[in-house]
């Protein structure tokens, strides 16, 4: 792949209502895109899901900046490319930080398939024509408000709705929950909120029928997520736990979960994200995919991995307009009826609406390769 030029576009967007999760609140995002240009000047896009503090991983933008600049693009520099997977190994002798390996990896995935005049789904090797559409509610001020944004939600379509909970904010708000909507597919995301300790309150979880639990307990665990799944009926799903199919296969066999919460940029990019899909696939786990309040070009990926065939469960992939005033895709990302049709043009099948784009950027760098 001839790449001549790599740029980082830093933006800042404003959320249109602030995220708040047991880790804290988030009230806009401030993040990269990056642009990866072949010799006939064709471009491909990428976008880096981390946030400025590090709440969720490790990794910051400012991590991203300077493992980017400083040791990822120079390996790009280095080494010749024949295919997107051949990423991943050349940026192997770099440890972790792999939200900024997966910002350049899908810029790359996404110029390759428009040099094949493919879409990126196409690539992957995904076929869903449409998929289904989940989302997660942050934690609300009052009861009200969330039962308020579950009802709208329930409204739009979405296919499951994902709550926010930590300690004191988990059992009596399900109930309220489960009192006025009986029937809906919900889950809870605890972002390691709790640990063994909590295993009453924990067991109490089993009373609201939800489709799984995930993340309870120490991001970098899976010995103890195997002991707590052995003793509540709810299905544990790993999200920060899991960097790689290594630890993907590692947390199946020890029975710590029986679903995953595949995000691209957590495991350090789509050649990842695919394995873990296989594994799974032979392994009988369910997967769906995450989301890290992205912008289009981080939307449009998470569209294009989730039309592969183990993603049998909705994703946290929701509609632009839940997020952003204007995004900066064209077209946005719409749902409807709970689904996300599947764009037919190449690579990540959206366009860069370049005069959004240019309204958020803050700072750009430019490398040639
Ligand atoms: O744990 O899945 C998570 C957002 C930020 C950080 C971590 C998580 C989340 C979400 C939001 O749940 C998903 C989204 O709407 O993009
Ligand atoms: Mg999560």
């Amino acid at each position: 792949i001839p790449i001549t030029q790599i740029k980082l576009k830093r933006l800042r967007m404003k959320l249109n209502h602030p995220f708040t999760t047991s880790f804290g609140e988030m009230r806009d995002k401030d993040f990269f895109i990056t642009e990866a240009i072949d010799t006939e000047e064709r471009s491909g896009f990428g976008e880096s899901v981390a946030f400025p503090a590090p709440w969720y991983t490790e990794e910051t933008v400012e991590t991203n900046a300077h493992v980017m600049k400083d040791f990822l693009i120079p390996l790009l520099h280095e080494n010749t490319i024949s295919h997107p997977h051949d990423v991943r190994e050349i940026f192997s002798p770099i440890k972790r930080n792999n939200m900024a390996k997966a910002a350049l990896e899908g810029a790359i995935w996404d110029l390759d398939a428009k040099r094949k005049n493919q879409t990126l789904a196409e690539v992957l090797g995904g076929h869903k024509s449409e998929i289904d559409a989940g989302i997660s509610i942050g934690i609300q001020p009052t009861i009200d408000d969330l039962l308020q944004k579950v009802g709208d939600h329930i409204q739009q379509g979405y296919k499951r709705i994902k709550l926010k909970i930590k300690p004191g904010s988990d059992v009596k708000t399900l109930r309220e929950v489960r009192k006025q909507f009986p029937d809906i597919p919900i889950m809870a995301d605890a972002n390691s909120a709790y640990t063994l300790q909590d295993l009453n309150r924990l067991k109490q979880l089993d009373e609201f029928n939800l489709m799984m639990i995930e993340q309870p307990l120490a991001h970098d665990d899976i010995t103890d997520h195997a002991q707590l799944q052995a003793l509540i009926q709810t299905p544990i799903c790993l999200d920060e736990s899991i960097h790689s199919a290594a630890d993907a296969r590692k947390a199946i066999d020890l029975g710590s979960c029986r679903v995953i919460n595949v995000k691209i940029g957590r495991v350090g990019g789509l050649t990842e994200a695919l394995a873990i899909h296989d594994l799974c696939r032979e392994r009988g786990i369910d997967v769906w995919c995450g989301g890290m309040l992205e912008a289009g070009v981080g939307r449009a990926h998470n569209i294009a991995l989730t039309t592969l065939p183990q993603f049998n469960l909705p994703g946290d992939t929701a509609g632009s307009s839940l997020y952003w005033e204007r995004d900066i895709i064209q077209p946005e990302v719409i749902v409807h009826n709970g689904t996300i049709t599947a764009p037919d043009k190449p690579g990540i099948g959206y366009e860069i609406d370049q005069e959004a784009l240019e309204a958020y950027m803050i700072d750009e760098m430019v490398f040639d390769l």
